[in-house]
């Protein structure tokens, strides 16, 4: 074993994951596409522990509560079985997103801790193995593992991974309304949509077939057909949320304003369309000329960031 340290960015869905078919193994219940950011990176050093009776973790600098322990060290076991090993790990991570506000920070956490945890375990996974290893620990963890573009595919265990594909490029500009903890996780969000919305088995044969679309349009070059999906999607999400029993709502006011200022945007000229995780905050897709002077328009609404696609999750020598 070896102290490793790797880095990972968040990912930002352009077709929704929403609901499992598997609660055990994460596997979801439609595929899904995103963009892979290149900002608010995690950055995640496992440190060997031979002898320690258990894992510890430490985030930005704070030991852990037992909660965020538990999850890490459930994630660590699927590691260990791969490795035929039983040592247990120090785990140092710090993000440069606000950790639970919305901006995909499980996806870089976990996907920096399956690619810095495989690494200190010896194990040579290829790519496919480490996007599913990802997918362990959360399930939007195993789009950043590959760059860019990357499309997560639904299926069985062996077959449900992420790995890129072509695309046309584009920018993403995030405005960041609130970057508070949300009150209701995704994956808890998640199971009461299964269990209470009348129109979830709706939503996931129209996620399939708006995948099959949002693919074809990529391997098109189509930013037009890519912006139309992915606001469609988003807020057919959305939508889904809030038909949950009780009812759940991420967006606010702010979220809504933004999307009718991109709206008037586009009639305006600048091509743009938006999209929203399971909190307030906006992600807008622009094409790369566009972005500035759109970014200048949001700034109204909150932190404005444009950020690019991003590299998948790497180890970093030690001496970064
Ligand atoms: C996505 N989200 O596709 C969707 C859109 C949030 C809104 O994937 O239970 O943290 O760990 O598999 O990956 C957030 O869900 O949930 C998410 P788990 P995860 O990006």
């Amino acid at each position: 074993m070896r102290t490793t340290t790797a880095r990972a960015y968040p990912n930002i869905a352009l077709v929704k994951y929403w609901g499992k078919a598997d609660e055990e193994l994460i596997l979801p219940a439609a595929g899904s596409l995103s963009l892979t950011l290149d900002h608010f990176e995690t950055t995640t050093t496992v440190v060997p522990a031979p002898g320690a009776g258990a894992d510890v973790l430490e985030l930005d600098g704070a030991l852990a509560d037992a909660g965020q322990t538990e999850r890490i060290s459930t994630f660590l076991d699927h590691v260990r079985a791969l490795a035929g090993r039983e040592d247990r790990v120090l785990v140092r991570s710090r993000n440069s997103v606000p950790t639970g506000a919305g901006l995909a920070s499980s996806a870089s956490g976990f996907a920096a801790l399956a690619t810095a945890a495989a690494a200190a375990f010896d194990l040579d996974l290829e790519p496919r193995d480490l996007s599913r290893l990802a997918r362990r620990g959360s399930g939007s963890a195993c789009r950043s593992i590959p760059d860019g573009v990357a499309v997560w595919h639904a299926g069985d265990d062996a077959s449900s991974f992420a790995e890129s594909v072509d695309a046309p490029d584009m920018r993403m500009i995030i405005v960041t309304v609130n970057r508070a903890r949300k009150a209701v996780s995704s994956r808890e969000a998640m199971r009461l949509t299964a269990s209470t919305s009348p129109f979830y088995p709706g939503w996931v044969s129209s996620t399939e077939d708006y995948l099959q679309q949002m693919l074809a349009a990529c391997a098109a070059g189509d930013f037009t057909r890519i912006g139309e999906i992915t606001e469609s999607h988003a807020l057919r999400m959305h939508g889904l949320i809030q038909s949950t029993v009780p009812p759940i709502r991420f967006l606010n006011p702010t979220s809504h304003a933004i999307f009718d200022a991109v709206a008037e945007a586009r009639e305006s000229g600048i091509e743009a369309y938006s999209t929203a995780d399971a909190g307030p905050n906006v992600a807008v897709i622009v094409r790369p000329h566009d972005a500035e002077a759109l970014a200048g328009q949001l700034t109204a609404f909150g932190d404005v960031r444009i950020v690019g696609p991003g590299p998948g999750a790497h180890l970093l020598d030690a001496a970064e």
